[in-house]
């Protein structure tokens, strides 16, 4: 297998800007001849997940599953790209300890040790700027009470406290972002 896996965990607000920095990601890597694989709530929420909705232990639910998915699908080799607002905490750590575990396992018979296979990307822009984004008018929709546990409005989002990556949106362009991901993938001697 000429290709390792990897998981980069995409965590933040909805409009924060996951799903367009994952998009512009996976492209640069094509560019490079990588396999990978998007995860997002388009194609979870709507098949693996449908029976699940945005209380806290549907959302546990929703990002332990999800972290089985990238399990397999990162020691089948793929780069995968997940992006979900996973806002508690205990459940990201949850899917990195998966993929430690994982990881340490594979390396008794290898001596590629030390890389990680779990990135956790925060991806970090305030709940306003989400607000004035909000593209699907779901920030509109949750602040007049028609949408119940809205992350940022009407449930928590708990900021990552150890990130591999902070990518701040309000500050970058997708582009700048972008390049700061492939050269950290570059650099960890990931592609
Ligand atoms: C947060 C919600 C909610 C609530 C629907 N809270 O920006 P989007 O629209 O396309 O992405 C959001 C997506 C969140 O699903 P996740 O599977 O990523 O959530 S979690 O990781 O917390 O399980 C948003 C939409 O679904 N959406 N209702 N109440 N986002």
């Amino acid at each position: 297998l000429n290709q390792r896996g990897v998981t980069l965990w995409f965590t933040g607000l909805s409009g924060a800007g996951k799903s367009t920095l994952c998009c512009a990601l996976e492209n640069e890597l094509f560019a490079n001849k990588k396999s990978t694989y998007i995860l997002d709530g388009d194609n979870i929420r709507h098949g693996l997940c449908s029976d699940l909705g945005f209380g806290p232990g549907d959302r546990q639910e929703n990002i332990r599953r999800i972290g089985e998915v990238c399990n397999l699908f990162t020691d089948a080799g793929l780069i995968v790209l997940a992006a979900f607002v996973s806002p508690y905490k205990a459940d990201r750590d949850n899917v990195r300890q998966l993929l430690d575990k994982n990881q340490k396992d594979g390396d008794e018979s290898n001596s590629n040790t030390s890389r990680k296979n779990f990135i956790e990307v925060y991806v970090k822009a305030d709940v306003e700027t989400c607000e004035q984004r909000d593209p699907k008018g779901l920030y509109k929709r949750a602040k007049a009470g028609e949408i119940k546990n809205f992350t940022g409005i009407s449930a928590p989002f708990e900021a990552p406290e150890n990130p591999e990556l902070v990518l701040n949106t309000s500050e970058k362009s997708v582009e700048e972002c972008t390049s700061e991901l492939m050269n950290y993938l570059r650099e960890g001697g990931y592609l």
